[in-house]
């Protein structure tokens, strides 16, 4: 088990379909943190209020954090528009995980980060949730068909994993917008609480970069993209692909990677992460 400073997850959906939980679960067990921060979206209650569902495995990501939380990791979940019923619980506990509105986390180096969901800064969620709605179920139905499309593929013997949802948002010019326009507004008002950065979610387009001096990370999701934001001994963070347990893993950093991460590069890692994608919604922005 590799062990770094602090984890930072956000968007699993548990109680959908789409979860991949058996991979959030193989990278956990390799991965050893003193701080997990869930970042929102982690249950789906929108989804649970459609159908329940609730396989072992969901069961068994909430049991891994009540007991790394036991256990003296600090675990702090900031709930997300998805589960905004526990907005209501922050300043409280959930057995020793920490339930709060957001936060800020030193880095080992001393650079402070905003933690947060970030769906305050989608303009679609805050004013249209209908639109929203609408959103989440076409992107759900988004990530049906890829799950069909992965099966095909694996009979046909292809190899890799090609993301539809990734595909359709690249190729539709809303979402780039979308996407260009939440970084943006993160950003700005991160700048003017100044602070050094930002680690979010929300919107599915994981990544860590330079907007105008602020540091904006985005941990992206465990529906599709599966990937996680990990901060290493001496502050570097990084962007880690967890694709699948031994293959397609691979690693973007903020720093020259060390030579055991430049080791697990691969290049469909690299080029999905160098692509703006994932955004939840396929809807049009109004305004
Ligand atoms: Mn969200």
């Amino acid at each position: 088990m590799k062990k770094v400073r602090t984890i930072f997850l956000s968007d699993i959906h548990l109680g959908t379909r789409a979860c991949q939980a058996d991979r959030l679960l193989s990278f956990l067990r390799e991965h050893d943190a003193e701080y997990v921060y869930l970042l929102g979206d982690i249950i789906d209650f929108w989804s649970l209020g459609r159908a329940i569902y609730w396989p072992p495995d969901h069961n068994t990501f909430i049991q891994k954090m009540l007991k790394r939380a036991r256990h003296g990791a600090r675990v702090v979940f900031v709930p997300g528009n998805h589960d905004e019923a526990l907005r209501e619980y922050a300043g409280t506990q959930f057995g020793d995980i920490e339930v709060v509105r957001d936060a800020v986390h030193t880095t080992a180096d001393g650079r402070r980060l905003l933690l947060m969901h970030g769906d305050e800064f989608d303009q679609v969620t805050r004013h249209h949730r209908w639109v929203a709605v609408l959103g989440d179920m076409s992107y759900s139905l988004l990530l049906r068909l890829n799950a069909l499309l992965s099966w095909i593929r694996r009979k046909l013997h292809r190899s890799g994993y090609w993301s539809l949802a990734g595909y359709a948002k690249r190729k539709v010019k809303g979402a780039l917008d979308f996407i260009y326009g939440y970084e943006e507004s993160v950003a700005h008002h991160v700048r003017q609480m100044g602070l050094d950065g930002v680690v979010c979610g929300h919107i599915h387009s994981a990544v860590i970069k330079d907007i105008g001096g602020v540091t904006y990370i985005n941990c992206g999701d465990w529906v599709d993209s599966c990937t996680a934001i990990v901060e290493h001994g001496d502050g570097r963070l990084e962007l880690v692909h967890w694709s699948s347990r031994d293959a397609e893993c691979g690693v973007e950093s903020d720093a020259e990677p060390s030579g055991a991460a430049a080791a697990t590069l691969q290049p469909l890692s690299l080029v999905r992460g160098r692509d703006r994608e994932l955004a939840p919604l396929l809807v049009e922005r109004e305004g």
